[in-house]
């Protein structure tokens, strides 16, 4: 057969690659999702699903939303696309301004991105060439830390520690070290909010200092609330060691908010949370609700203004892509913003956070729950394990979870939840008492 030939079936699951999936357990027993509106999902079997994790942690206003969606029909009869390179177009001027103000501090200046992993990329590659600006081009190791998570990319596994997403890849980056991670169960199990013990676990970064000298460190990358490797909250006065620390030594702090960004935590950022200023900040995910792929990184009026010297007709970042600013994407995360800030979603994760986190801890009486902790919208519940199978039982609660009405999200034994900022204590009941069947079922 001739590939002008080929027969394709619109059921035939096999050209897709599907990405982070078990493709062949997939493919025999498909979960597909053909529409969503608030706070559910339906699937092509007619069921109604909750959504317990905003999508991928992406979705904050629910789905279906009219404000995005009319804007990016409204985009695309204007505007489809605007060369990102030596040209513009307002609204990508106009969303920067309205990120700069949401944003604290004097984090003033937005690179788009069209992912949290190209935020990644863009962040550490703007670390790099600052400090070459500013006539300090010695520093040039990134700093980051066991279990973290900063994307796929070259750069964000590099830092990244999730030994999983990295030992196939190579030898990756070099000139990078890494933190131990902030997860502490002897001393922090079953916490509420934020634990008490750890911070010293900052220190770590001065250990580094001392072994390499701090004139070669360019930046230190960390989630304020690590989320993919299963919601590690940082101990108390931990991230404000680190600032220290950095701020000694002139290295530069790049928290990753790609996933607390846009109200996950009951304020519009961890930056805000925390009351921690980085000098940049990786965004992307609730950027535009999950609606149109963009990312967005923060950087100071310093970080930035050091790079505005030299001849005017001269580029002064070699760094950018195609779609860096993309109008529909702008147009989404225009009426992405006007929604959280209508609908007051950035407040959320303070008014249920109590219900949020009474509701999370409530299944700790389970056999099978070996830990849980929360913070603002967040929860995590982390199951023992089966013996010699790990991640197996977190992928049996998961299944039974779909078939039961809700979307929950795993990763190792650790169940992870993060729901549309729009939900109410109704559908918290739902969860839990839905997920709380599940684990009593589940082998
Ligand atoms: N940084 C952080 C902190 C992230 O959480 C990325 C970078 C990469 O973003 P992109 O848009 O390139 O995927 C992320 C993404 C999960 C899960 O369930 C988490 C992510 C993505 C998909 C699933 O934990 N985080
Ligand atoms: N590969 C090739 C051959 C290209 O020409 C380009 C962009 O022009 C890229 C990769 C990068 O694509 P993007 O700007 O969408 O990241």
């Amino acid at each position: 057969m001739t590939a002008t030939t080929k027969i394709s079936r619109p059921n035939d699951l096999s050209a897709f690659w599907m990405p982070f999936t078990a493709n062949r357990q997939f493919k025999q027993t498909p979960r597909m999702l053909v529409s969503a509106d608030g706070m559910y999902y339906q699937t092509d079997d007619n069921r109604q699903i909750l959504d317990g994790t905003a999508g991928l942690w992406c979705c904050n206003a629910g789905h279906k939303r009219p404000r995005i969606v009319e804007a990016v029909k409204a985009q695309m009869d204007e505007l489809d696309y605007a060369p990102a390179f030596q040209m513009g177009h307002p609204k990508a001027f106009e969303l920067a301004n309205r990120l700069a103000q949401l944003m604290p501090g004097n984090l003033n200046h937005v690179f788009y991105t069209n992912s949290g992993s190209e935020s990644v990329e863009t962040a550490l590659k703007i670390a790099l060439a600052y400090h070459r600006a500013r006539g300090d081009g010695q520093r040039t190791r990134l700093i980051g830390r066991e279990r973290g998570y900063h994307g796929v990319n070259f750069g964000g596994i590099s830092v990244g520690g999730i030994s999983g997403n990295r030992k196939t890849f190579g030898q990756m980056l070099g000139g990078v070290d890494h933190m131990r991670h902030t997860y502490l169960p002897d001393e922090n199990g079953v916490t509420r909010g934020m634990p008490e013990h750890g911070a010293f676990l900052a220190d770590d970064l001065e250990r580094i200092c001392a072994l390499h000298d701090p004139s070669t460190i360019a930046a230190v990358i960390v989630e304020p609330v690590a989320g993919s490797t299963g919601v590690l909250i940082p101990p108390k006065g931990y991230l404000e060691r680190l600032r220290e620390i950095c701020t000694k030594h002139g290295i530069l702090l790049i928290f990753d908010e790609v996933i607390t960004g846009f109200g996950r935590l009951g304020a519009p950022f961890a930056v805000d949370y925390f009351g921690v200023q980085p000098d940049l900040v990786t965004t992307a995910k609730g950027l535009t609700n999950g609606t149109i792929p963009m990312g967005a990184v923060f950087a100071t009026d310093d970080i930035h203004d050091a790079f505005m010297t030299g001849p005017e007709n001269m580029i002064e970042l070699f760094h950018g892509y195609t779609y860096s600013g993309n109008p529909v994407a702008c147009a989404a995360a225009m009426a992405t913003l006007e929604t959280y800030e209508e609908e007051g979603l950035y407040e959320k994760g303070k008014e249920l956070g109590q219900y949020w986190e009474d509701a999370v801890h409530s299944l700790i009486d389970l056999p099978l729950v070996k830990d849980i902790r929360n913070l603002g919208l967040i929860g995590a519940i982390e199951l023992e394990g089966i013996e010699g199978f790990p991640t197996k039982r977190a992928f049996n609660a998961f299944l039974k979870a779909f078939e039961k009405g809700i979307l929950i999200r795993t990763t190792g034994d650790i169940i992870a939840l993060s729901p549309p900022l729009i939900l109410e204590k109704s559908h918290i009941d739902q969860l839990f008492g839905t997920l709380r069947d599940v684990l009593k079922e589940i082998d």
